[in-house]
């Protein structure tokens, strides 16, 4: 008790877990997530393709989280989705991979697709927080959370 983590039958770390949630939220709470490091050129590329075709994005960047969870966060990627590196790139709740998969998906028109298409599993996995609206799929703007930077450039 305390931390609002206990008494969880898993053998995994509190912060772990809180990273893990944060990570599901934001994948079924933003239609396109972008998970990078501010100095990542590959995360720069994918933004920026991302950019170019006016699909709209959120994105996070490990290295400067004030919180220090960086880390965490990273290793809850690699868990949910075998992929360790940045950018790591969701649309619609399908994890769409790294830079060079983004940028593949775009021009085969498999990002397009699966952004418009039925939403993945992680968006699937969006938590209940009693804030369903009826009927909806869709994910309430208001309850993204906060640690989310505005698009570079
Ligand atoms: N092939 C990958 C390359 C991505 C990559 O190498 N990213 C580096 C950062 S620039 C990375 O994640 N390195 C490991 C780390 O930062 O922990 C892609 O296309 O996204």
């Amino acid at each position: 008790m305390g931390n609002g983590f206990s008494s969880q039958s898993s053998t995994m770390p509190a912060t772990s877990k809180a990273a893990t949630e944060l990570v599901k939220q934001l994948i079924a709470k933003n239609r396109v997530m972008v998970f990078a490091k501010s100095y990542c050129p590959y995360c720069h590329r994918a933004e920026a393709a991302l950019k170019e075709r006016n699909i709209k994005f959120e994105a996070m960047d490990l290295d400067t989280r004030k919180e220090g969870d960086g880390n965490v966060i990273q290793e809850s990627l690699l868990a949910l989705t075998g992929q360790r590196t940045v950018p790591n790139i969701f649309a619609n709740g399908h994890h769409i991979g790294g830079c060079s998969e983004t940028l593949d998906a775009l021009a085969n028109g498999k990002f397009v697709e699966l952004l418009e298409g039925k939403p993945g599993k992680f968006a699937a996995e969006k938590s209940d927080k009693g804030s369903a609206k009826k009927g909806s799929d869709e994910i309430p703007a208001d309850e993204t959370p906060t640690p989310i930077r505005e698009a570079r450039m």
